[in-house]
């Protein structure tokens, strides 16, 4: 891995960030491993993903890596700890950066091999006012901290100080996460482009193959390895999260795998997928006819569900809550139940009615974005912080504390997903059944408004229907 000068920078920056707040808070240090290797069976591991929040800090995706950062009187050190190098294991694993070439080439201003860790790090907590280190994201990691604050303990008659607090580092991370700079804007818009890529590829796919008939039957695998053709064609590392391929009546189950069921003429097919790139995800669902030509059954769900994205995209923008794109889709949404009789007017009453009942959550029942960034479903708090909590009704009508949700701020990045999704069941009109659609794009908040970085795969039926016809 290269690392160039203005990348370097972009990392020290944020490491800089971080020791300036450790500095408001008192002073202290902070600790961060990588992810683990883990393994998939014998002698074989899962392909090697870092640590979101290490990788942040580093632009290091190397196993075994962990940064320290020192943020007390005047000076803020970064210190990372990286594999040695070591030609017989380079031989069958591939190049290691190591500690002597790691200060030039990340921009930290110390290194040393992983195997000194346990030796150093009681040196580095000595006399420290606080210890900063991810609570949740690493099983284990607090019982190791305990370990190395004890053996710092047992040198205090030497003068040694422990410190005194432990603080999740993850609060200050998070936050910055949350607002994405223009390095990762920038990775952002390409990932969504190559995604939106793999996208347009699978639907001509299916259309194609369907016209020109494939032997067995065109099945959702298929187009899985269209997508993934096009995600590794385009210098994706892996997709962000497993591919969802799901024809037909599959699409009803909100977190089905793209599996081996035929996909035939006349039902629809729902990808949701999206690849990772430079450790950035993507996350896009498409829903459309296999053969290129909606039912016109279909056609209407399909209509309100775009609809209701258009609506949420509309309240996208800065100054808006977090809780404002569900709230201005769901109701378009409930208006379509409606108009269609999957939700009986003369049973349901009106939008306000349904709203409070909540008989629209046999049709949808997710929300209709989540933060994304490093992870699919990234990091930030959902709710405003400072804010204060309230008393409000949750959906089975009891009694709950919440703040009110997030004010939206250029530089946050949101999902927008609005869906339908018909299951078989009385007084649902059968035209409807086993339908399942969702739209999604990924929106990156702007001064104005937002932008929408996953748009070079079309949405509204007539395009999709055109792009599948070509
Ligand atoms: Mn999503």
């Amino acid at each position: 891995m290269s690392t160039s000068p203005n990348t370097m920078a972009v990392y020290a920056k944020r490491r800089a960030a971080i020791g300036r707040a450790l500095k408001a808070a008192g002073g202290g240090i902070a600790l961060l491993p990588t992810a683990p290797e883990v393994p998939r069976n014998r002698d074989s591991d899962f392909p090697y993903r870092h640590d979101s929040y290490f990788y942040y800090l580093t632009g290091f995706s190397e196993p075994g890596g962990w940064l320290v950062i020192e943020a007390s009187g005047k000076t803020v050190k970064s210190t990372l700890f990286c594999r040695p190098k070591d030609l017989e294991r380079e031989i069958w694993d591939g190049i290691r950066l190591g500690p002597k070439a790691a200060p030039a080439q990340l921009g930290v201003d110390e290194a040393f091999s992983v195997d000194a860790l346990n030796q150093k790090m009681p040196e580095l907590l000595a006399n420290q006012n606080a210890v900063w280190f991810p609570f949740a994201t690493h099983p284990g990691l607090g019982s190791q901290v305990d370990g190395w604050l004890d053996q710092v303990r047992a040198r205090v008659r030497q003068g040694a100080e422990c410190p005194t607090s432990q603080h999740d580092l993850c609060k200050l991370l998070d936050e910055m996460r949350l607002f994405k700079d223009s390095q990762e804007v920038s990775i952002l818009r390409r990932a969504g482009k190559i995604s939106a890529a793999a996208h347009v590829r699978a639907m001509q796919a299916s259309a194609a193959m369907l016209r020109a008939g494939v032997k067995g039957g065109l099945r959702e695998y298929h187009l899985d390895a269209e997508l993934l053709h096009e995600f590794r064609r385009q210098g994706s590392e892996f997709p962000a999260y497993t591919s969802i391929v799901a024809a037909g009546a599959n699409a009803c189950v909100l977190h089905y795998r793209a599996g081996d069921t035929e996909l035939k003429a006349g039902q629809l097919c729902l990808i949701d997928a999206g690849c990772e790139l430079q450790g950035y995800a993507s996350d896009i669902t498409r829903t459309f006819p296999a053969d290129g030509t909606f039912s016109p059954a279909q056609r209407r769900l399909y209509d309100i569900v775009h609809a209701a994205q258009e609506a949420a995209i509309a309240v996208t923008r800065p100054g808006k809550r977090f809780n404002d794109p569900h709230e201005a889709a769901t109701r378009v949404l409930i208006e379509g139940m409606l108009e269609t009789g999957l939700l009986p007017k003369a049973k349901h009453g009106k939008v306000d009615d349904v709203l409070a009942s909540g008989a629209y959550r046999q049709f949808y029942m997710h929300r209709t974005g989540h933060w994304m960034g490093m992870d699919v479903h990234d990091c930030g708090d959902y709710s405003e912080p400072g804010s204060k909590a309230r008393e409000e009704k949750d959906a089975t009508g009891q009694s709950v504390m919440r703040k009110p949700s997030r004010i939206l701020r250029p530089g946050m990045v949101t999902t927008i997903e609005p869906g339908i999704y018909v299951r078989p069941a009385k007084n649902v009109p059968k035209e409807f059944w086993n339908i399942g659609i969702r739209i999604e794009d990924d929106a990156l908040i702007t001064a104005k408004g937002c932008e929408l970085l996953t748009r070079e795969v079309p949405v509204a039926a007539d395009e999709i229907e055109a792009l599948m016809r070509g």
